[in-house]
C-alpha cells in the first residue's frame, strides 16, 4: 500500500522541502521507527532534516518485538542522549509516557516563551517516518478518532490542521512520510520481511526463504515451537518444506506448495505469531 508512492529525487526533493516547511511549524518531532528495525527503519537523512529540533524517537510497534532487544534499544539510545519510547500505536500503550516525554525535552522551549511574557502557547507536534511505521494510527490513536484518513496520498493538497491532544499539545495531522534506506541489502530484506515496502523487491518465495534463514540464525526456538518442526541438519529450503507439510500446503502430486507455505510464513511473522522478534541488535550498529 505504502510503496505506491515512488521515490525519485525530484519527489524526494519536494518531500523534504514540505517537511522542511512543516517542521518550522512545530516545537517537537515524534520520530516514528519500527521497534523491530530501528536501524532499517530509520530514515537516511532525517538528521540532517531534524536538525536540533527537540526529537523524540519512538520505538513503534513494541508489541511486535522481542522484549529483550527492546530493553538494549532504549538503553542504546539512552547511551547516545537521544530521547526514545518504546510504543504500540495500535493498542496506544506509551501514550502517557510519550506526553510527559514531549513536555521535557519542550521545557526550555516552553519557559523562553513564558519569559516573553507568551501565555497558554500551544506545544507543536509532528509525526515523521517511513512509509507503514505507524503514522497514522498513532495520529488516529492521539487524536482518540478511529480510522482517519490522514494522507498518504501525494496528490492531495489540502491545509494543515491542529489536533488538540491533551493538555497543551497540539499535533499536526499531517505526517511527514520520508523515503526508507535504499543501499543496503540487508535493509531491504528488513524491510520487506516486516511488511514496510511490499514484496516486489524479490518474490515471496525467495523472501519467505531468506526470512526462515534469519530464523534459524536468531529464533529457531520459536520457529520449532510454532511449527513443531524438526531442523537440526536441515537446510533453508528443507524447513521450508517442512513447515509447508506441517500447514498442509500441498499440491497435487504430493509437491509442496511453496507459494502457500511463503505466505504463511511471511504473514505470521508479520502479525507477531510466529513470535515477538527483532532483527536487528544495537550492538551491530
Ligand atoms: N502490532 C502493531 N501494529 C501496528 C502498530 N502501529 C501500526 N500498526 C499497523 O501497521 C500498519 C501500518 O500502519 P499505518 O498507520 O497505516 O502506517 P503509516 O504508513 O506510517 O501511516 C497497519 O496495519 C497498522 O495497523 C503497532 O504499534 N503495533
Ligand atoms: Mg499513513
Amino acid at each position: 500500500m505504502s510503496m505506491n508512492i515512488n521515490w525519485y529525487p525530484g519527489h524526494m526533493k519536494k518531500t523534504r522541502e514540505s517537511i522542511e516547511k512543516n517542521l518550522s511549524l512545530v516545537d517537537v518531532v515524534f520520530e516514528l521507527i519500527d521497534a523491530r528495525i530501528p536501524y532499517s527503519s530509520q530514515n537516511p537523512i532525517i538528521d540532517g532534516i531534524v536538525g536540533n529540533k527537540p526529537r523524540i524517537i519512538i520505538l513503534n510497534k513494541a508489541d511486535l518485538a522481542d522484549s529483550n532487544s527492546n530493553k538494549m534499544w532504549q538503553e542504546y539510545y539512552i547511551k547516545k542522549g537521544v530521547s526514545s519510547i518504546l510504543f504500540d500505536a495500535l493498542s496506544g500503550k506509551g501514550v502517557d509516557k510519550l506526553l510527559s516525554l514531549a513536555n521535557e525535552v519542550t521545557l526550555e522551549k516552553r519557559q523562553s516563551y513564558e519569559k516573553r511574557g507568551v501565555i497558554n502557547r500551544p506545544i507543536r507536534a509532528m509525526i515523521i517516518g517511513i512509509p507503514n511505521v505507524g503514522k497514522s494510527t498513532l495520529i488516529n490513536t492521539l487524536s482518540g478518532k478511529k480510522g482517519t484518513k490522514t494522507g498518504n496520498r501525494p496528490g492531495i493538497t489540502r491545509t494543515n490542521q491542529w489536533i488538540k491532544i491533551r493538555g497543551s499539545l497540539e499535533l499536526l495531522d499531517t505526517p511527514g512520510i520520508l523515503w526508507p534506506k535504499f543501499e543496503e541489502e540487508i535493509v531491504g530484506l528488513n524491510l520487506a520481511f516486516t511488511g514496510a515496502i511490499k514484496d516486489e523487491i524479490l518474490d515471496r518465495e525467495t523472501l519467505a526463504l531468506k526470512l526462515i534463514e534469519v530464523l534459524i540464525r536468531t529464533s529457531s526456538d520459536l520457529m520449532v515451537k510454532r511449527y513443531d518442526i524438526d531442523i537440526k541438519g536441515k537446510s533453508t529450503i528443507q524447513v521450508m518444506e517442512s513447515i509447508g507439510e506441517r500447514r498442509g500446503c500441498i499440491i497435487r502430486g504430493g509437491e509442496i506448495d511453496y507459494t502457500k507455505v511463503s505466505n504463511i510464513i511471511l504473514d505470521e511473522f508479520r502479525k507477531g505469531i510466529i513470535g515477538k522478534i527483532t532483527l536487528e541488535q544495537p550492538e551491530n550498529r
